[in-house]
């Protein structure tokens, strides 16, 4: 017989995210997600933070490229301010229950609802009929890596809302079908000027660390003379800045800008529009990359210097691997014997 389980309120604030290892760190993985991993650090929250190899796989990475990504990820973790031992921060390979629960993930979600994830199809292109299986199921993976630990909080960017809104549906079809209240329903935390960086390029298009253009994106490896070129060259209108948000309106790419600078920051729009309204671009940009300069080249520098040992980031890493462990395990052991697996 199944003992009784916790209820919701009783699950302990834990928060969850990923970053995928497919590339370099971005701008927008900083401002949409890594920054404000930090914020929650040290709040009323325990804190766990995952490099998903996993994850990256989904498109096929070459194998010395993707262990330096996750070793310079893990650097740029510790970099930006994640204290290894105050937060677990790991390797999602490195923790199989990940991949454990993903299976019981994938017998519970359904077809029609991964059918209806726009990254798969925006990822998948044209040719979906060629794409891996692995990143059409990748949000069941997701939902395991949350679940895994009964996170009760994730912070992502815009672009995953949807992947959490399957995420629950994923624990409250579980707890439904076995009668349990044994997976919490986890909040999103979309929050701050900057939950949905675009590109450079393109004020319609994400900044993603997997656009072939590297003018679309800063990249947290860049040095300060290549932020100011990119910036400079970044698509813009002819119009001044507003005084007021709603200015913005319509002006995908002056909206961009203005909401890195205010993340970067850490102002509100309003308040980067009550000092910037009336100025033009060539006023604006040296000042944003001068803003972008400061705040990002202490990371990028204590992030190569950290990348140059990875015996430690390995050290990190094997530690961080074995603390979630310790909360994996059980849930996926309680997790099997609700299902009614013998053994283990
Ligand atoms: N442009 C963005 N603006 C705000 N947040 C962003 N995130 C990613 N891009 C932006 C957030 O960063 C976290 C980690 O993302 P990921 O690496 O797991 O995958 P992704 O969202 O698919 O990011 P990329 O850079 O676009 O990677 P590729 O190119 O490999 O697909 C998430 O919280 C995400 O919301």
């Amino acid at each position: 017989m199944i003992e009784a389980v916790q209820t919701s309120s009783q699950f302990t604030q834990r928060v969850f995210s990923g970053i995928q290892p497919s590339g370099g760190l971005t701008l927008g993985n900083y401002l949409g997600a890594m920054k404000r991993f930090v914020d929650m650090q040290g709040q009323d929250y325990e804190t766990i933070y995952c490099m998903v190899d996993l994850h990256a796989i989904t498109v096929w990475q070459d194998p010395a490229k993707l262990r330096h990504a996750t070793r310079e990820l893990c650097a740029g973790f510790i970099a930006a301010g994640i204290d290894p031992e105050q937060s677990i921060l790991f390797n999602q390979s490195a923790v199989p229950e990940h991949a454990q629960l993903a299976w019981i993930f994938n017998c519970v979600a359904r077809m029609g609802w991964m059918q209806r994830m726009t990254q798969f199809k925006d990822k998948a292109g044209k040719n979906a009929q060629n794409a891996s299986l692995g990143l059409f199921a990748y949000p069941a993976l997701m939902a395991a890596d949350i679940l895994i630990y009964h996170a009760t909080h994730v912070p992502v960017g815009e672009d995953q809302k949807q992947h959490l809104e399957l995420t629950r549906d994923i624990a409250t079809k579980f707890n439904h079908d076995y009668g349990v209240d044994f997976f919490p329903i986890t909040e999103p935390v979309i929050e701050g000027a900057a939950t949905r960086v675009m590109s450079l390029r393109d004020g319609s298009k994400k900044m993603s660390k997997s656009d072939p253009s590297d003018a679309s994106r800063i990249n947290m490896t860049d040095d300060a003379d290549t932020i100011a070129k990119k910036i400079r060259k970044a698509k813009t209108d002819p119009d001044a800045l507003p005084s007021e948000a709603k200015g913005l309106e319509n002006r995908p790419e002056a909206r961009n800008l203005v909401n890195i600078y205010a993340a970067l920051a850490d102002m509100s729009v309003e308040a980067v529009l009550k000092d910037a309204g009336g100025k033009q671009f060539s006023e604006f940009k040296p000042i944003l990359s001068e803003l972008a300069v400061a705040k990002l080249a202490p990371i990028s520098t204590e992030m190569a210097r950290l990348t140059q040992d990875a015996g430690e980031i390995d050290k990190i890493l094997d530690r961080g691997a074995e603390r979630a462990r310790e909360v994996a395990a059980p849930i996926l052991k309680k997790t099997y014997e609700i299902v009614g697996m013998v053994g283990a």
